[in-house]
């Protein structure tokens, strides 16, 4: 099943790229304030669904563009972004990537992460590893974080837990080496599991953006949790992660700037 991700998430990466030079000529639409979605975000993911579907018929698919699709009552469900980080992709701006989980009784059991610009394919499977271009990867040995490189999303729709936000940003600024706003949560995750992030966080993301780079994280020796440090940031749509050694020090650091309705979000 790992291999028909692949398959998938390269047959979108090829449909991307093609679009790469000609970005002016696209149909976008506006999904809500700055949420885009263009013709190659529809057809990458119908490229993706093809497969799957083909391959396992059985099997649900849930996509960013196109919702669920497939047996209600399927164990299985594959959650796809086809292109995380259309922001970047429209403005030429070489940081996106395919999204691919499989879901097997609500748990990630496989995860694909494929960045077509720079050739970089993510995987993982649950209890045996993470993987880029077939090399095992691990998160950094990053103990705290004086000198730690994070990663973040900075709020771009939902504007009400700003203030938040940034008291978090502010906190986590005064130690860390550096703090980069990349644009695609998927390969933020994933360069956090390769050990190129030491840890990342951000607020309102959705399953699709996460849920391969999560396994990928936790197959690679990482700590995977919602702001409160517990394990609800599917259904919340908040993520703190990073190696073991750091995740506690983020986490001090984040807390006391959590709103009521943030922490109620994780209740
Ligand atoms: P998307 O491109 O698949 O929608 C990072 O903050 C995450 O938010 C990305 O994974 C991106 O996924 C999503 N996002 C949507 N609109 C965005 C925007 N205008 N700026 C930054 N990120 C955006
Ligand atoms: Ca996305």
């Amino acid at each position: 099943m790992l291999n028909m991700a692949v398959r998938a998430a390269r047959a979108a990466g090829d449909i991307i790229v093609r679009a790469m030079d000609r970005v002016d000529l696209l149909n976008i639409t506006t999904k809500s304030r700055n949420d885009f979605a263009s013709d190659v975000d529809r057809q990458a993911e119908l490229e993706i669904t093809g497969i799957l579907q083909k391959a396992y018929p059985g099997h649900a698919v849930l996509g960013e563009e196109h919702g669920f699709k497939g047996p209600e009552s399927s164990d299985f469900v594959w959650v796809i972004d086809p292109l995380d980080g259309t922001t970047n992709f429209l403005h030429g701006f070489p940081q996106f990537a395919v999204s691919i989980a499989l879901f097997h009784r609500g748990k990630v059991e496989r995860g694909v992460v494929y960045d077509p610009v720079k050739q970089e394919l993510f995987t993982a499977v649950r209890g045996a590893g993470a993987t880029l271009n077939n090399r095992r990867i691990r998160v950094t040995p990053q103990k705290g974080l004086t000198g730690a490189l994070l990663g973040t999303g900075i709020p771009f729709k939902d504007q009400s837990y700003l203030d938040a936000y940034l008291g978090m940003l502010k906190s986590l600024l005064k130690d860390a080496a550096g703090i980069r706003r990349a644009g695609s949560a998927a390969l933020d995750l994933a360069y956090v599991a390769a050990g190129r992030l030491d840890g990342f966080w951000e607020i309102g993301l959705n399953q699709w953006d996460m849920a391969a780079g999560v396994l990928l994280i936790q197959e690679a020796g990482g700590l995977v949790s919602d702001l409160e440090g517990g394990d609800r940031y599917f259904e919340n749509g908040s993520i703190v992660c990073a190696n073991p050694k750091l995740h506690g020090p983020m986490l001090d650091l984040i807390k006391p700037h959590l709103t009521k309705e943030l922490r109620q979000a994780s209740a």
